[in-house]
């Protein structure tokens, strides 16, 4: 259990933190010099049992809060300090609305320098401190007068701390510390210490830095400011990490100490913000304010999501957006202060770290963000049933640092299945396959000389809009189970097969008998449609589906080869082995003469073959573009 004290300056916070551990966590010279604390300092008390009480001990003055708060990101309990002399001040008010606002509901309250108190005062005390908790997560704690000068109290306080419990603290999911100090000792290297948020860090583990991405192994670890070979969540850690890129000045409080599953930085997250009611002004929307998340600091503006303004006293859906990339996983508290830092205004819990940069309030996106506020193991039973339909199984798990087993757990109670990296209702999946199939047979129906559909097309084709992935991932799925088939760039039934109706099909198989016999001069469009007395344009319209449909290719207008013997010719060209005349091509095309020319202007169309003055040359990669060359003239391709 880590206990963080509160409350305003000298009203005995760091002495009393000696009184209960014998440790002094005044550390810095200037503090000792200034009598003052500036930075947080810690201390350790071992009860002799096993058992252990943690102190991060932090400044009261109102310049420091800023270090208040990423000291109390990583406390379990508060320790709040009144003096028995001053009783309630600034400070104490502005620490315990952010004891309040990180969610600690877990505390005790100090009535220090008990000695110069009489016991009429310290009752007036207790009954204005009982009134200021009234309304905090801390209402109704213990209130115990001490003096750290007299040691009155010291220990009856210290069974009030042991009394309040364990800290709870994710022991699952994939680790996560907050850095709040770094530094580098002789001889051993960076040092990072914090509060292992989640999870468990050993010694040898290969981790992430949070926002900077720089890897760190784990040389040795302190946990409770004991050698230890593993910390564990709610225990402060002191890592020695070694990393290619790790210096002092690469690492700073306020990143992460991660396993690589939770790495993904965040610049937008979407949260739940309250105004504190004692804020005499409404919050406007895009306001600059500081933003402290976990043990980090960053500047940011507040994107209210509901509404121009937030009065005092009022929650609201925001996206606080940042002006550098932090570490945040839903449920992270945040403290919100005014532009100036001088107090603070604001709390809020992130409900999706990765918000949208568009179309984020919506009500589509807002009715996203009501499903995502709520515990684990309501999300998904109802996020599954808004209108976007899908989770991306990798970023639910991410954003909630939950484990792919757990998140399969909560899948399946959901009522929900797999699709690809996705996943979706049983019954939205077999809609969307309905939907699939049924659009690639409405085309069927009303294009039955068409193979089939563009992948794209399809898509947009279908009842509902999914965006590509979930898309390709349903194809997949369908293509494996055979109820669809992928035919070069199209998609199509397995049941589909073109056909050209009784009259073009009899039509064409005079005019193929005509392609193969006359294979290197076929006749014209015009040709066919005197020697069949048929319409020219009917023979022309069919000579186009042909084409589509990559029997035949048009070389030159009106003039059609059979697909095979455009790859024969360019087979012929191809093997000649080096540069070759027109008169040469012609020579070798057998009674082609007449069309040799229209076939290399054809070939230099569609790159082929390059020309230069009266020699070409083909070009290696163009060579299969109307299907393989016939084996011989493959193989006597040049060196
Ligand atoms: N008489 C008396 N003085 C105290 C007591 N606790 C602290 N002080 C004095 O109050 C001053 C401020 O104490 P300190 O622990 O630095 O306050 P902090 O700013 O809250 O950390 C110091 O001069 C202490 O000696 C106490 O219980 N009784
Ligand atoms: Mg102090």
């Amino acid at each position: 259990m880590i206990v963080g004290t509160a409350g305003h300056i000298d009203h005995g916070k760091t002495a009393l933190v000696k009184a209960l551990t014998g440790i002094d966590a005044d550390r810095l010279k200037e503090e000792k010099a200034r009598g003052i604390t500036i930075d947080l300092g810690y201390a350790y008390s071992d009860l002799g049992d096993g058992r252990q009480l943690g102190f991060v001990d932090v400044p009261g003055h109102e310049r420091f809060v800023h270090n208040m708060l990423a000291g109390a990101t990583g406390i379990d309990a508060a320790l709040l300090v009144v003096s028995a002399a001053e009783g309630v001040k600034p400070q104490t008010v502005e620490h315990l609305q952010i004891v309040d606002l990180l969610g600690l509901d877990r505390g005790v309250v100090a009535l220090t320098k008990a000695d110069l108190a009489s016991d009429d005062q310290l009752l007036e005390r207790m009954a204005e401190i009982e009134a200021l908790l009234a309304s905090t997560a801390l209402a109704g704690a213990e209130i115990v007068p001490v003096s750290s000068l007299t040691g009155q109290g010291i220990d009856e306080l210290k069974g009030k701390l042991l009394a309040l419990g364990e800290s709870r603290r994710a022991a699952g999911g994939f680790a996560r510390l907050a850095v709040d100090r770094c530094f580098v000792l002789p001889g051993a290297g960076v040092v990072v210490t914090g509060t292992v948020h989640a999870g468990e860090i050993a010694v040898d583990d290969h981790l992430l830095l949070t926002p900077s991405g720089l890897e760190a192994r784990v040389r040795s670890l302190h946990a409770q400011n004991r050698p230890a070979e593993r910390g564990r969540a709610g225990e402060r850690c002191a890592l020695n990490l070694s990393g290619p890129r790790l210096s002092k000045e690469s690492v700073r409080r306020g990143d992460w100490v991660v396993s690589a599953e939770l790495h993904e930085p965040t610049e937008r997250p979407d949260v739940r913000l309250k105004l504190l009611a004692a804020e005499a002004q409404p919050l406007r929307h895009w306001a600059p304010v500081h933003v402290h998340l976990g043990a980090a600091h960053v500047m940011g503006r507040v994107a209210l999501l509901e509404g121009d303004r937030l009065e005092p006293g009022q929650s609201m859906l925001a996206q606080l957006v940042l002006e550098e990339k932090v570490g945040a996983l839903a449920g992270d508290r945040i403290v919100l202060r005014d532009p100036s830092a001088s107090r603070t205004i604001a709390g809020a819990t992130v409900i999706d770290p990765f918000g949208l940069p568009r179309n984020r309030r919506t009500p589509r996106r807002l009715a996203e963000l009501a499903a995502l506020a709520q515990g684990d193991a309501a999300v998904l039973p109802k996020f599954l049933r808004l209108e976007a339909g899908f989770v991306e199984r990798k970023r639910f798990g991410l954003a909630r640092n939950l484990r792919p087993a757990e998140v399969d757990t909560l899948l399946a109670e959901a009522g929900g299945v797999k699709l690809g990296g996705f996943a979706l209702l049983g019954e939205t999946l077999e809609t969307a396959r309905r939907d699939l199939v049924g659009g690639l047979a409405a085309f069927h129906q009303s294009h039955a000389d068409l193979p089939g559909l563009q992948p794209e097309r399809l898509r947009l084709a279908m009842t509902k809009r999914w965006p590509l992935p979930v898309f390709r991932a349903l194809v997949d799925l369908e293509v494996q189970a055979k109820r669809i088939v992928v035919d070069g760039p199209f998609l199509r039934l397995p049941s589909h097969s073109l056909k050209l109706g009784a009259r073009d099909e009899a039509l064409w198989k005079k005019i193929s008998a005509e392609l193969i016999r006359e294979r290197f001069r076929p006749p014209r469009v015009r040709d066919f449609a005197e020697a069949h007395h048929v319409p020219e344009a009917d023979v022309r319209r069919l000579m186009q589906r042909l084409a589509r449909l990559g029997r035949v290719v048009e070389v030159a207008h009106d003039q059609y080869f059979l697909r095979p013997v455009v790859a024969e010719m360019i087979g012929i060209a191809h093997g000649f082995g080096r540069d070759f005349t027109a008169a040469e091509f012609r020579d070798n095309l057998d009674n082609g003469r007449k069309v040799a020319i229209l076939v290399l202007e054809f070939f230099d169309r569609h790159g082929i073959t390059v020309r230069r003055g009266d020699l070409r040359r083909t070009v290696a990669n163009k060579l299969q573009h109307f299907g393989p060359l016939p084996s011989s003239s493959a193989s006597s391709s040049p060196s």
